[in-house]
């Protein structure tokens, strides 16, 4: 990770979205990135700014070092952390997962899409067994395209905030599917959200992503 990416150490800061609360119309409506991005967000950055301003000794860490390595914590700030850095660290993700961009592609090509065809089939078969983990999450969580050197790629759910750091994968792309991410659009049909996000997903990120992990 990057020292100079100053999001990813502490004092955490609301990392500021690369495009408008509005331009993921119709599909994420405005009113839901404020509250999600401004006041969900922005909670957990506070929080997790609150729970470290008493260890000195843990402010030099990356935000993936806490999370990675929380087990080394004092144990009374451990699940703290998890849940706070956890926050952070997963919508930090999902936000720079989603884009507005009227030319964005709605189908990876290359090396993700290859990937993907040989594990699921092709795109569609793939979209059917993602959409299917994100309904199986129980509560609050997320569901994740994941990948590792063993694994080329793989669909997992977490839950609450916990990441994927433990399970030594890498993302490749995520959504949220907490009820606050769509209850004010699609109260409580999360699949309606999950077909919308499938809309707005920054493809060419997620190929990126999927081309830096070492495979
Ligand atoms: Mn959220």
């Amino acid at each position: 990770m990057n020292k100079n990416d100053t999001y990813n150490y502490y004092p955490f800061q609301l990392k500021p979205l690369t495009y408008a609360y509005n331009a993921l119309e119709p599909y994420i409506d405005e009113k839901t990135m404020q509250l999600h991005h401004n006041k969900h967000l922005q909670s957990y950055v506070n929080n997790l700014n609150d729970i470290l301003k008493d260890y000195p000794e843990y402010q030099g860490w990356s935000l993936e070092q806490l999370l990675y390595y929380s087990h080394l914590l004092p144990s009374g700030i451990e699940t703290p952390i998890l849940n706070n850095g956890g926050g952070v660290y997963n919508h930090n993700l999902f936000f720079a997962n989603l884009t507005g961009d009227a030319q964005n592609k709605n189908t990876p090509s290359g090396a993700l899409s290859q990937a993907i065809n040989a594990d699921f089939g092709s795109w569609e078969a793939f979209k059917t067994e993602f959409k299917k983990h994100c309904l199986s999450v129980f509560g609050s969580g997320y569901t994740w395209l994941a990948a590792c050197s063993r694994c080329k790629v793989h669909i997992v759910n977490t839950k609450n905030q916990d990441t994927i750091l433990p399970m030594n994968l890498c993302p490749v792309m995520l959504i949220d599917v907490w009820e606050h991410a769509y209850y004010l659009k699609h109260y409580n049909v999360r699949a309606d959200y999950i077909d919308a996000w499938f809309n707005v997903i920054n493809i060419s990120l997620a190929e990126e992503k999927f081309n830096s992990i070492k495979l």
